[in-house]
């Protein structure tokens, strides 16, 4: 043991001390490339680590159902502060435990059972509370999926106008967890206010990008947002909401008392400090780089024949229909973890084979970018990919590579492990 060595942990559940060192070394040893993850700022875990863990505080600041919160209240009211001044909203709404919360209070706020309401289809990037049939959203509500163009596998905003226009839904969802492409949210506003319905852009994976100003914001042209802060924003797990003035009393309502009991005020206390790191310089650079890294990864891993969905992106991640290869998804995730190399399974628009097999795996750059990687890596790893997926069942290959990737990662420490 290293990092828990000797600690208090240690020495009163050795069980779990031994657990998390592993976790630990797993994380410092292994190249992350799944692009809803991301390695937090020290700060972020002290911040979560704190005794509000402690706090029950059902309500909102100065309207508690419990005594003692004045503390809890400060801090909440900072979060808030700092989520509407970070993206320039009326409103915010920091309980949400998660993005899918945020997004069940949110539709809670405004539809009604069975209400007809319009999202990205999870086979073409759309999120399982985009209307899946397995999911809260497609057994309560009558999502009807729109999906990208089958040419450019980019959204259609004609085909979607006239999704909108045959089918007239109370909503519309934009927003994605497997789309490399910037969404045009006006272009979704013009759609929706031609069929009266509201919008909710779903920003999970881009907030941190729209925080730097590096995807146009989708606050001015929607009805509501929500999002995670874990992903590329680099805040703990959990959810938030931001909306105009006069849906706040409803949004609020939907998070508590409908869909939730008491917040996690250790989480919001790093929500707080996560919207104080992303309105820092640096970090208008680190998303800079988050992008330039996903760059050079779609075109270095072009250039060893891997088809590139959409042919490039505009965002933190990559989608590769990795087919060409004669291999498929899930098998590629499997030689690649078991090189070192972590990426997930993805289908691609319109794949013939089931999600738990697909065409396709999903890269992205936020954790790698926040170890410090450059281009140089990339072109690296772009490299390591290759090899293991022409030759995925070649164990002295990826006895190699693992080695390799661990000799690349000393160099560049987890954050909260340097
Ligand atoms: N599971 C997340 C992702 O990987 O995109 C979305 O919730």
């Amino acid at each position: 043991m290293t990092l828990y060595k000797d600690s208090l942990l240690e020495r009163h559940d050795s069980e779990v001390a031994r657990i998390l060192e592993q976790e630990a070394e797993r994380q410092e040893n292994t190249i992350t490339l799944i692009a809803s993850e991301n390695h937090v700022h020290p700060s972020i875990i002290e911040a979560q680590s704190c005794l509000m863990t402690d706090k029950y505080a059902e309500g909102y600041p100065g309207r508690r159902y419990y005594g003692g919160c004045a503390n809890i209240d400060t801090v909440e009211t900072l979060a808030i502060e700092r989520a509407k001044e970070l993206f320039k909203a009326e409103h915010a709404n920091v309980q949400p435990h998660s993005g899918s919360q945020a997004n069940m209070a949110t539709y809670s706020a405004l539809l009604g059972f069975g209400d007809a309401v319009m999202g990205l289809s999870l086979s073409h990037g759309g999120h399982l509370t985009h209307g899946s049939k397995v999911n809260f959203s497609g057994k309560w509500y009558n999502f009807i999926p729109y999906g990208v163009n089958a040419r450019t596998e980019m959204l259609d905003y004609d085909e979607i106008e006239e999704l909108a226009l045959r089918n007239r839904p109370k909503l519309i969802v934009a927003g994605a967890s497997a789309y490399p492409r910037t969404i045009d949210f006006k272009r979704f506003r013009d759609i929706a206010d031609k069929v009266d319905a509201g919008l909710v852009a779903d920003i999970a994976h881009i907030s941190g990008l729209v925080a730097a100003g590096l995807h146009p914001s989708p606050v001015p042209h929607v009805d509501v947002v929500t999002s995670t802060t874990q992903k590329t924003l680099r805040g703990p797990r959990g959810g938030f909401i931001l909306c105009k003035k006069e849906l706040a009393p409803a949004i609020d309502a939907a998070v508590f008392p409908r869909m939730q009991g008491g917040p996690a005020m250790h989480v919001i206390a790093a929500k707080a400090v996560c919207f104080f790191n992303a309105m820092q310089p640096e970090f208008v650079e680190y998303q800079r780089s988050v992008l330039k890294n996903a760059r050079v990864l779609a075109l270095e891993l072009q250039k060893y024949g891997m088809r590139i969905v959409s042919g490039g992106t505009d965002n933190h991640m990559v989608l590769v229909d990795i087919s060409p290869l004669g291999i498929s998804g899930r098998e590629a995730e499997e030689a690649l973890e078991a090189s070192g190399i972590l990426a997930n399974r993805n289908t691609i628009p319109f794949d013939p084979k089931p999600p738990r097999i697909a065409s396709g795996i999903r890269l992205g750059t936020p954790a790698i970018t926040t170890r410090g990687f450059g281009t140089g890596e990339v072109i690296e790893i772009a490299s390591f990919i290759s090899q293991v997926l022409s030759n995925p069942q070649d164990e002295k290959l990826r006895e190699r590579i693992r080695h390799e990737v661990k000799e690349m990662c000393r160099h560049f420490p987890v954050p909260a492990l340097k």
